[in-house]
Order: C-alpha cells, then structure tokens, then sequence
C-alpha cells in the first residue's frame, strides 16, 4: 500500500479543487469506471460522483474481489445496473471491460451510426477513493503495447488519452475522489482495508468492532485461525493469551495484539471476508 494514498489529509481547498477538475474531465467521456473495493461496496464509493456523473453511465468495478467473499460479491453485483467483479492483480480484465463499456453503450453507438459516424471512439475515465487499485486496474486493461492515444486539439488539450483497442480510450490518469468519512462506521470500514490512516480512529476500538462482526457474520474464522472459542467474553483477551501476546507481569500485550490483529485483518490472514453486505 503506497504511503501516500493513507496519509492524504482532505482539507476544503483540495475538495473544491478535485472536484471542478473531475468535473471538467468528465464533460468529456461517455461513460465513468467507478472503482469499490469488493470488501466493502458501499463505503468506497465516491460521495460526490452521482452529483458529477450527471446521468452518465457508471460501470462499478468490484475491485480486490479476489480478498472478499464470492457470494457476497454476486449479491453486490446484482444491486448495481452496470456491474463487474474484478481481480486486477491476477486476471486479464481488457477484453472483459471493453466489451462491457460496448454493451452499456449500445444504444449510443446505434446513434451515432445512424447519423453516417462510422467509428465512434467512446471513451472512458476512471475513478475511485484512494488505494482502491485505479493504477493497478488502467494498467491491466491497457497492458504495455498499448501506445498512448495523440493529444487532441481544443479542450482535450491537457488530457491524454490511452487507446484500449479501436473502440474504447481512456483518460491515462485516473480522478481520485475523496473517501466518505460521513458516519463512524464508513469510517471504521476503510481503515478496516486500510484505505485510510488509522491515526483517525482507536484502533483497539477498530479491533474489537472487527472482532465481532467476524463473529457473527462468519462464525469458525477467528476459531479457525486463532484456536479460541468464539463465545469468550473478551475475544482480544483471549486471542492474546492463545498466541502468547502478554508482557512480563502476564498481563496482554494490547498494543501488539491490536496492531498484530490489524495486520492479519489487512493481509486477508483470516481469509476472504466482505465487511459490509447488500441490506436486506
Ligand atoms: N488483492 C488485490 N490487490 C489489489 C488489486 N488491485 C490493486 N491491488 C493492490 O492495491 C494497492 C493499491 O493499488 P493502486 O493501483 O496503487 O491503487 P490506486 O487507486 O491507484 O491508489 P492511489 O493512486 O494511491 O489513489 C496495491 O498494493 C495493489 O497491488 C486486486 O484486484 N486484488
Ligand atoms: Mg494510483
């Protein structure tokens, strides 16, 4: 995980200035790649994009689907309209996305062939909260023979367009959108995947909360990996006796077993988990 995507600070001026560029750049595309981590579809969406989307079609991506639950990932998918579920580290997605972008774009491709324009060129933009794998996904789908589209006269002037194949370009940078820190749970949620920095939120707080989530949405996991039984009073307690996490005088060691916890959580040690579900 880059440094950089956890310690950004997001202050007023920042917003405002993302904002109108994204705004701006996304006048220009007919359809908008919308990035969530799998884990936890609804607290990594941008919470500004519906205002800027304006009506433009978003294809969700489901990233990291491979560190999230499969069945939880198909119900995610089916509360979107225009959904993939994606593995961008470990699959080949070009042909997956582009046929996707055509399918989603039909209509607007008729069009454009009735009015006598033979190949119209549609054309994308990226966007997701930081960390959410933007880079890892435009790489993937543009691989390295892939040259980089000219610059276009007029209002293009700045941006540069990457050619997919004949049909589909798409803006080589990504628009990083700020992540939703609106309620304490979204909050909990990205620091649980490490999309922000943990300085925001008590971390043993944040532990605990994990804790018994996995206890009751995926009852055997802390069993499983940890060797305790999941109706202990204070699982923390009992998972740092278990693996030994104590100081000198037999008391726990908190802090290790929090920040040892935390990392097993990251690392997806405790297996594919979804943190946050469709509601019923
Ligand atoms: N397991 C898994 N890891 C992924 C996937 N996609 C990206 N990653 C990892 O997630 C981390 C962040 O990926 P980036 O592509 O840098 O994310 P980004 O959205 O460009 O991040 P910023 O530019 O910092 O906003 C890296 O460690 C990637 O290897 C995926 O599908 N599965
Ligand atoms: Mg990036």
């Amino acid at each position: 995980m880059s440094e950089k995507a956890v310690n950004i600070n997001w202050y007023p001026g920042h917003m405002a200035k993302a904002r109108r560029l994204m705004e701006e750049q996304l006048k220009l595309v007919d359809i908008i790649i919308e990035l969530r981590d799998a884990r936890i579809p609804a607290a990594s969406a941008n919470p500004i994009l519906k205002e800027l989307s304006r009506n433009k079609p978003v294809l969700i991506i489901l990233n990291k689907a491979d560190l999230s639950d499969e069945a939880a990932n198909k119900r995610w998918a089916n509360q979107f309209e225009h959904c993939l579920i994606v593995d961008s580290l470990n699959e080949n997605l070009s042909k997956r996305v582009v046929e996707k972008v055509k399918e989603i774009l039909k209509d607007k491709l008729e069009r454009a062939k009735a009015k006598g324009i033979r190949k119209k060129v549609l054309r994308a933009m990226v966007v997701g909260i930081p960390n959410v794998g933007k880079s890892t996904f435009i790489n993937n789908i543009v691989r390295k023979k892939v040259a980089k589209a000219e610059n276009r006269p007029g209002v293009t002037k700045s941006l540069q367009w990457i050619r997919i194949n004949e049909d589909v370009e798409l803006l080589d940078t990504p628009g990083v959108l700020w992540p939703k820190l609106e309620n304490q749970d979204d909050a909990r949620l990205l620091a649980l995947i490490g999309s922000i920095n943990d300085d925001v939120l008590d971390k043993e707080d944040l532990v605990y909360f994990a804790l018994n989530y996995l206890k009751s949405s995926y009852p055997g996991v802390i069993n499983k990996r940890y060797e305790v039984t999941e109706d202990e009073n204070d699982l923390l307690e009992a998972i740092a006796r278990k693996k030994l996490w104590l100081l000198n005088n037999n008391e726990i060691n908190r802090e290790k077993a929090v920040d040892q916890l935390l990392k097993d959580i990251r690392s997806s040690k405790i297996g594919r988990i979804s943190w946050q579900d469709v509601r019923e």
